[in-house]
C-alpha cells in the first residue's frame, strides 16, 4: 500500500478547507506564528486595522531581531509598540538581545507536528525538528493569530534521501548548498521538501535547520525533517521533552521525485556572487583574498557552529588581512559559549563581536570594502544586500569561514591539516527565558505606545472596470524582494509607508534621472496605474510584504511576469496588485517601459475563464493584443477587485 510523507500527513491533521492532495488549495489551521520586527510592525497594525482583541493561535511570538541598529528613534519606537501592543492582544515579546527569531523558535517555542506561520521568508528553519514552518507575508500572519486558516496551494512533495555521513570539514551547508545546485533558486514554487533516509540520525538538530532555514532560497514551501531521538535529545537538553513525538513518513511513502544525498561523497561548496545557487567547490576558488568574513545569521550561529569556531580562533588566530565578525543566534549561544570559555578565544583569536540579531545579514553594517571579497555564513548573497554595490559576497559553511578567517584566502576547510573539533551536544541547554516576556492574562488594561513615526497601513482602491496602465520597469529573471524594496539604511521605514516607498526598486535608478518612485507617482497621479513586467522567479527572497504595500502606494495595480514567487504572489493579492502571467513567454520582450497597457473589462475577464485580453499600445503605434493567464483562486480574485484584503475586512467590520 502506498504510505504517506510527513508533510501529508502533517497537514491533513491540520485541514480545515479544501483536500489535502497535491496542487489543490486547502486551508490549514495554524497552531503557532512567529513575527520578527521588521515584519511584525505592519502584522500588528493590519491585526489592529481589523479589530481583534486578542489571539486566538496556541502560541503566537513576536521576536525583535532585525531592526536593532537604532540609529535615529524609528526601531525603538517600533520596538516599545511592539512591546505594548503584543502584551494588549497576548502575544510572547523576545525583547532585543534574546536572539534571531528561527534560532530561539527552535530552542524555545517550536514543537514537532504543529503548524507554524512566520512573517519570515526563514520560518522554516523550524521544520527542523519536524514542523510544517511556513513563511507567509505579515497580513497573512496576522490572519492566523486572529485565529483564520492559512490557504496554501498543498505542496508536491519532493523527497532528499540522505545516506552515508559527512566528512570531517563538510557541513550541513554543503547539504543544501549542493541542493541548491541541483534544484537552483527558481522553479520550485508548489513544492516541499522531506528529508529521509539512513542519514538523517547522524546530523544533530542544528544541522538539520541549517539545511530547513535555505529551503527558503530553494522557494519550496517547507522543508520538513523527521522527529526522531536526535530531536528528542535536542528538546530534552532544552528542558521541553514533553512536547516530543515520533514523527516520520510512512515506509512506502510516495514522493514526486526522490533525490539521493550521499553525505560521505560532499566536500565544501560556496555560493558566489549574487545568487544563493551559483555553486561551486570551495576548491576550485581557494586563494581568493578576503577581507571580511561574517559568522552569524539564522543559518549558522547555533552553540555547535560557534564553539567550532571558538575552538579553532582559540589556537589560530585570524589573519591580519581579514577582518572577522561573529554574531551569535541567540542570547543562549552567547551565555553558553561565555561559560564554556568559547567566548574568550573568539576574542583572543581577534573576531569583532556584534549583539545576537540578524545585524550584517539584513545590511545593518559591517558592509565590505568595494570590490572586497566578503565570506559569509548566511543564507543570500543577492546583489547589494551588504549595503555595498558591486559586492562579491560569498555564502558558506562556519568551517570553511573559519578556514578563510585564520588564511585569509577563501580556503578549502580540509586544507588546514588541523583535526576536525569533536562537538558533543550538552546534556542541558542554559534555558533562561527572563527576556521573553509574557502577555498579561486578557482584559488586563495595557496602553499601546505608538510614537508619530509609525503611520497606519495604506488601502488600495477596489478595481476599477477596465484598467488602463503604463509599463514603469521591464525586469530581467530572478528579480528578488531586496530589489524591489531594499533594506539595510532603509529598514528603519518599515512602519512608515510614504517614506519607504520612495526607495522602491532604488537600485535600479539612474543618477540625474527621475526615480522609479517619481515616474510611478506622476503616472499615478495622472490617473493611470503603473505597471511592472518582469522574467522569471519574480519577487524571489524574503516574505516583506512592502515589496507589494509600497508599490501599491505608488499606484501599481498589476506585475506580468514569467513567473512569480509564492509568498510574493499572496502579498500582491493581499495588497490589490494583479499578478499575471505572460501564456507566451516571447511577449515579454516586446514590452517596453512607456508602453500603455490596456486590460478593458478587467473584472469580468477575472470572472470568466482566463486567458485575459491585454491590449498594448507602443508610443503613436498600433494597438497589439497579448494573452496573460493566472492562477488566482475565486477568493483570490474577490481579494484584488476588493482593492486587497484589509478592505474586505473593513467592510466586514
Ligand atoms: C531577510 O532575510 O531578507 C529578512 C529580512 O529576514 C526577510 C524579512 C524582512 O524583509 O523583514 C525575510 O526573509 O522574510
Ligand atoms: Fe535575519 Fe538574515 Fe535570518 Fe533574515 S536571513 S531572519 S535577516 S538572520
Amino acid at each position: 500500500m502506498p504510505g504517506k510523507t510527513l508533510i501529508g500527513k502533517i497537514i491533513e491533521q491540520h485541514l480545515v478547507a479544501g483536500k489535502a492532495t497535491a496542487g489543490e488549495e486547502a486551508k490549514i489551521r495554524i497552531d503557532q506564528t512567529l513575527c520578527q520586527d521588521a515584519t511584525g510592525t505592519m502584522a500588528f497594525l493590519e491585526l489592529e486595522a481589523m479589530g481583534v482583541d486578542r489571539v486566538r493561535t496556541e502560541l503566537s511570538v513576536q521576536y525583535v531581531d532585525h531592526n536593532t541598529s537604532q540609529f535615529g528613534p524609528e526601531n525603538q519606537n517600533d520596538h516599545l509598540y511592539l512591546q505594548s501592543v503584543t502584551a494588549a492582544k497576548g502575544v510572547y515579546f523576545s525583547r532585543p538581545g534574546n536572539g534571531i527569531c528561527h534560532q530561539v523558535h527552535l530552542e524555545r517555542f517550536g514543537q514537532p507536528g504543529k503548524t507554524l506561520l512566520g512573517s519570515d521568508s526563514h520560518t522554516p528553519t523550524n521544520g527542523g525538528i519536524g514542523m510544517l514552518a511556513i513563511g507567509a507575508g505579515g497580513l497573512d500572519v496576522a490572519v492566523a493569530m486572529a485565529g483564520g486558516p492559512f490557504k496554501m496551494v498543498v505542496p508536491h512533495v519532493i523527497g532528499v534521501k540522505l545516506t552515508g555521513r559527512l566528512q570531517p570539514w563538510v557541513a550541513a551547508k554543503d547539504v543544501i548548498l549542493h541542493l541548491l545546485s541541483i534544484l537552483s533558486t527558481k522553479g520550485n514554487v508548489g513544492t516541499a521538501i522531506e528529508y529521509f533516509g539512513p542519514g538523517v540520525e547522524t546530523l544533530s538538530v542544528p544541522e538539520r535547520a541549517t539545511i530547513t532555514n535555505m529551503g527558503a532560497e530553494l522557494g519550496v514551501t517547507a522543508s520538513v525533517f523527521p522527529s526522531d531521538s536526535v530531536t528528542r535529545a535536542f528538546l530534552k537538553a532544552e528542558r521541553r521533552e514533553d512536547v516530543w513525538r515520533e514523527l516520520k513518513a510512512d515506509d512506502h511513502a510516495i514522493y514526486e521525485r526522490v533525490i539521493e544525498i550521499r553525505l560521505g561523497e560532499l566536500e565544501p561548496l560556496a555560493a558566489c556572487p549574487s545568487s544563493p545557487d551559483n555553486v561551486r567547490p570551495v576548491a576550485e576558488l581557494a586563494g581568493l583574498p578576503v577581507s571580511q568574513v561574517v559568522i552569524g545569521s539564522c543559518t549558522n550561529s547555533s552553540l555547535k557552529d560557534l564553539t567550532m569556531v571558538a575552538e579553532i580562533l582559540g589556537k589560530h588566530p585570524t589573519h591580519p588581512r581579514t577582518s572577522v565578525a561573529i554574531a551569535p543566534g541567540s542570547r543562549q549561544v552567547l551565555e553558553m559559549l561565555a561559560e564554556g570559555g568559547g567566548l574568550a578565544h573568539l576574542i583572543g583569536g581577534g573576531a569583532r563581536l556584534l549583539e545576537a540579531a540578524c545585524g550584517p545579514c539584513i545590511g545593518q553594517g559591517m558592509s565590505p570594502a568595494t570590490g572586497e571579497a566578503t565570506v559569509r555564513t548566511f543564507n543570500r548573497n543577492f546583489a547589494g544586500r551588504t549595503g555595498t554595490r558591486g559586492d562579491q559576497c560569498y555564502l558558506v559553511s562556519t568551517e570553511t569561514a573559519v578556514a578563510t578567517a585564520i588564511r585569509g584566502e577563501l580556503t578549502d576547510p580540509r586544507q588546514l591539516g588541523i583535526p576536525y573539533p569533536s562537538w558533543r551536544m550538552p546534556q542541558s541547554f542554559k534555558t533562561d527565558d527572563s527576556m521573553i516576556i509574557e502577555p498579561p492574562p486578557e482584559g488586563t488594561n495595557v496602553d499601546i505606545v505608538r510614537k508619530d513615526t509609525i503611520g497606519d497601513p495604506p488601502y488600495s482602491k477596489a478595481f476599477p472596470e477596465s484598467m488602463e496602465g503604463e509599463v514603469l520597469v521591464c525586469l530581467g529573471d530572478k528579480i528578488t524582494t531586496d530589489h524591489i524594496m531594499p533594506a539595510g539604511t532603509y529598514l528603519k521605514l518599515r512602519s512608515n509607508i510614504p517614506e519607504y516607498a520612495k526607495v522602491v526598486f532604488s537600485c535600479f535608478n539612474e543618477e540625474g534621472q527621475p526615480t522609479f518612485a517619481e515616474r510611478a507617482a506622476s503616472v499615478r497621479d495622472g490617473g493611470r496605474c503603473g505597471i511592472i513586467v518582469a522574467g522569471e522567479s519574480y519577487g524571489q527572497g524574503s516574505s516583506r510584504e512592502h515589496a507589494a504595500i509600497c508599490p501599491m502606494y505608488l499606484g501599481i495595480r498589476a506585475v506580468l511576469a514569467l513567473s512569480i514567487e509564492r509568498i510574493h504572489a499572496a502579498n500582491l493579492v493581499n495588497f490589490g496588485i494583479l499578478p499575471l502571467l505572460f501564456k507566451d513567454p516571447e511577449d515579454r520582450g516586446h514590452l517596453a517601459v512607456g508602453d500603455t497597457i490596456d486590460i478593458p473589462d478587467v473584472r469580468s475577464q477575472l470572472q470568466v475563464k482566463q486567458p485575459l485580453h491585454v491590449t498594448v499600445r507602443k508610443d503613436r503605434g498600433r494597438a497589439t493584443e497579448l494573452m496573460c493567464r493566472h492562477t488566482l483562486s475565486e477568493e483570490d480574485i474577490a481579494t484584488v477587485l476588493a482593492g486587497g484584503r484589509l478592505n474586505i475586512m473593513k467592510q466586514r467590520l
